[in-house]
Parts: C-alpha cells; structure tokens; sequence
C-alpha cells in the first residue's frame, strides 16, 4: 500500500444506551480516555450539549483529533479520529464501543493524504517543528463542556468544568449537580438550569421578601418546591414567621443540595421547618381553607413534575388554603423566554385573584434563558404592593441579614413593567 499522511476511521456506533448518549460529561471523558488509552496526547476537549438530546464533541490530539456527534433518540453516535504518526486508532475504538454499550457498529478506515498525490515543499521545517512541539506538549489539556438550556430558538450556555459532583434519575426527574466555572456549582434538573451558588440570591430573595413584606403579619407559611432550601432560608429571616410548611415532591432535590449546595440548603433542621417529601399539587388540593399567609410557589419549568404547578385546579386550590389577607406567589416563567406560559399563568391568577389582583414582578437571574425572569402575584385580600413597611425597616432587614438583592427600591419597582410586558398581561 502507498504512505499516507494521515489515517482517518469513520465509527457507526448504533444501538448505544441512550442515556450515555445524551451524557455531555461521560461522553467527554470517554472520548478523552480514548485517545488516552490509544497513547495519543490530548491537548484539549470541547464538548457541547443540545437540547432535548444529543452531544457534540472534539478531543485535540497532537496526533489530530477525535470527534463524535450523538443522536440519544436513535442511540446513535457518528464518531471519527484521525491520526498520524503510529497512532492505533483501533483501541481508542474498542474502548468507545465498551463504554457507549454499542450493540452494532461499523466502521471504515481510509488513508488520508496520500504522498503519491502530493508533492513536498522544498523548504527545512526542522526549526518549525521543534518550536511546535514544545508549544503543543503540555502536561495538562484545557476542557471545554457546555451546559445548554434552551428551547427551539433560544439558549443560555454555561461552561462547565467537567466535574460532575450528583447524577441520580429521580421517579420524577433528572437531578444533577455541575460545577460551572462562572457560577459555582449548579442545581440542573433534566436540561435546565434551577440555581447556582452565585446568583441563587436574585431568585430565592425576590421570591420571598416582596410577599412577605406586603402582608401586615406573615405567620403561617407554605413553600411548594423549592427543594434547594433557599426559599425557606429567605423566609425564615423574617421574626414574624411562627410556621413553615415545604412541600416538595423530589427527595433526590433535596438529598443533592444538602450535601453539595450547603449555603443554599442550610435551614433543613430549622425548628419553625416542617418538611414534606410528597405532591405539593395533591397537598393543595386537601389543605385546610384558610390556613396560610403566604403560599410559595417555587417550582421548575411547565414540564415534567411541575406541570402541573401551572394549572388553573391548583391556583384555585392555593386561594382556598390561603387566609383572607393572603398572597401567593408563583414562580412565573420569562415573558421573553416563555412567553406563552407567562401570560397563562397571569391569567389564571386574574381569573383566580381578580383583574387587577394578580402583579407580576420581573427580576433579573443571569443563569436562565434571556435573564430577564418574573414572580407572579396572587393578593386575595387588600393586601397590596404598595403596602409596604417604611424605608428604615426595610433598610435595617436587608443589611441585618446581609440581603444582596432585594431592597426597599425594588420592593415597588419590580412591579414597574416595561410596556410589552404590560400588555402581555393586558385582558
Ligand atoms: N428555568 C428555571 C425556572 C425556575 C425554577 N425554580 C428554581 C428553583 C430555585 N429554588
């Protein structure tokens, strides 16, 4: 056979688990085990994942490159490495068809760069070369894993470290724990983004201190959601509150940010707390009518197990269970991201509350899709939002207990809609 540059395999792997498939950190370390196995040296790895499905990724080598596109939906991975020099891509093959449990595979193997179709320049590279190596012989190799959360036209990408630190499929959902490099360690259930340790004050202190400082007496406190902890580390701030009630359906939620998001889940053992691991919809649905100052709403997206978390049955439920001064609060959606479920919501809480008793504050969380998130009111009473403690008080709250986020200023102007978003909400 004539010399050839290059040698390039081109993998049919089909009929893989589809979970691995989807695996943006397992497929990377597969991938980087690969090239290892096969004695190539890394320089470095990009990995992307796509929502719903699928993986892309390359690993640098010195000796060229491996890459793989995934379909999780079909099983199926494209995979190609390229190598030169003595380079036995063949291991770096075996090893994936083991690690992806490839039930069928294929493969082709062609010469790439033949020297009979070339011709050398005539010019001395031995300078060059050596230069090359010491530059591209590192003794670390640089990883580059994106975490996606997006819909069809939208995304919001963090990268991660490749550290994977919790990975249980729940009943209900897949909970994880990344460590991204902008924003700490991430709470991800499924392909979305919940809350990182840097920016999880916007969402927990805007969900709790508006309510809360809007109703004249909060004692009596139900939290639905929020297995991360940090809603009811928020409420419990507040010296008024003699009771709270947490209902949140997935144990795996809480187990995971106990042991890894420490500072957000740190009022588990708080005596005020009483913790329920069941159906917040179902808890709703058997509360006692007028029972609570507060209801809380704090769960994921309109997908999964909280699907149901923005249906007209439940509001309708929460208003019964609430007392005649009391506020609910949902989490809301985007009204740029998801703006259809934005505005249902609205108008289910209007139909619920009353026209003009349902407001909606926006706030600002720079982990979700567009950044640009809300809270949704429910008033039942005559509470309002413009009934709020004085200044000072607010003031001495927030700097007592080291508030990042909320203070007396947004207590109002988060309710101060831009004129789109107004006419969203508009019957
Ligand atoms: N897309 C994110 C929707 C917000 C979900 N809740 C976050 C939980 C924080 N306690």
């Amino acid at each position: 056979m004539s010399k050839a540059l290059g040698n390039h395999i081109l993998v049919e792997f089909m009929n893989c688990d589809p979970h691995i498939m989807n695996d943006v950190a397992a497929i990377e370390r597969d991938m980087v085990d690969a090239a290892k196995k096969a004695e190539a040296t890394v320089i470095n790895s990009t990995f992307h994942h796509f929502s719903p499905y699928g993986v892309s990724g390359v690993v640098v080598i010195q000796e060229s490159h491996l890459a793989i596109h995934t379909w999780p939906e079909y099983g199926y991975a494209a995979v190609d490495v390229f190598t030169c020099g003595d380079m036995n891509s063949w291991i770096a093959f075996d090893h994936l068809k083991e690690c992806f449990k490839s039930k069928s595979y294929s493969a082709i193997e062609i010469k790439r760069g033949s020297v009979n179709l070339l011709t050398r320049n005539d010019f001395d590279i031995t300078s060059m070369r050596s230069k090359a190596s010491e530059w591209v012989n590192p003794d670390f190799y640089t990883r580059n894993v994106w975490f996606t959360d997006k819909d069809e036209s939208q995304a919001l990408s963090l990268r991660f470290t490749g550290e994977v630190f919790f990975d249980v499929q729940s009943p209900f959902q897949r909970v994880r724990i990344l460590e991204s490099y902008k924003y700490g360690k991430m709470l991800a259930l499924d392909d979305m983004v919940m809350t990182t340790e840097k920016d999880e004050f916007h969402y927990h202190e805007m969900i709790s201190h508006p309510g809360m400082f809007m109703h004249p007496n909060p004692k009596n406190i139900l939290v639905i959601g929020g297995g991360d902890g940090g809603t009811i580390r928020e409420v419990l701030r507040h010296t008024s509150v003699e009771t709270v009630t947490m209902v949140e359906i997935d144990g795996a939620v809480i187990d995971a940010c106990k042991e890894h998001l420490p500072q957000i889940a740190s009022s588990f053992d708080h005596p005020k707390l009483t913790l329920i691991v069941g159906d917040g919809i179902a808890f709703a649905k058997e509360a006692a009518p007028n029972t609570y100052d507060l209801i809380l709403v704090d769960g994921s997206d309109p997908v999964g197990p909280a699907e149901g978390l923005f249906s007209t049955a439940f509001y309708q439920n929460c208003f019964n269970a609430l007392k005649e001064d009391g506020i609910l609060v949902a989490q809301g959606e985007s009204p740029k991201f998801n703006e259809k479920a934005f505005k249902e919501l609205n108008f289910t809480l209007q139909e619920i509350f009353g026209t003009d008793k349902a407001p909606v504050s926006l706030f600002f969380v720079p982990t979700y899709p567009t950044g640009m998130w809300s809270f949704q009111y429910g008033l039942k009473g005559n509470v309002g939002q413009n009934q709020v403690p004085e200044k000072p008080v607010i003031d001495s709250f927030v700097s007592e207990n080291g508030l990042r986020y909320y203070n007396h200023g947004l207590q109002t102007a988060s309710f101060a809609l831009p004129n789109f978003v107004a006419d969203l909400v508009k019957k």
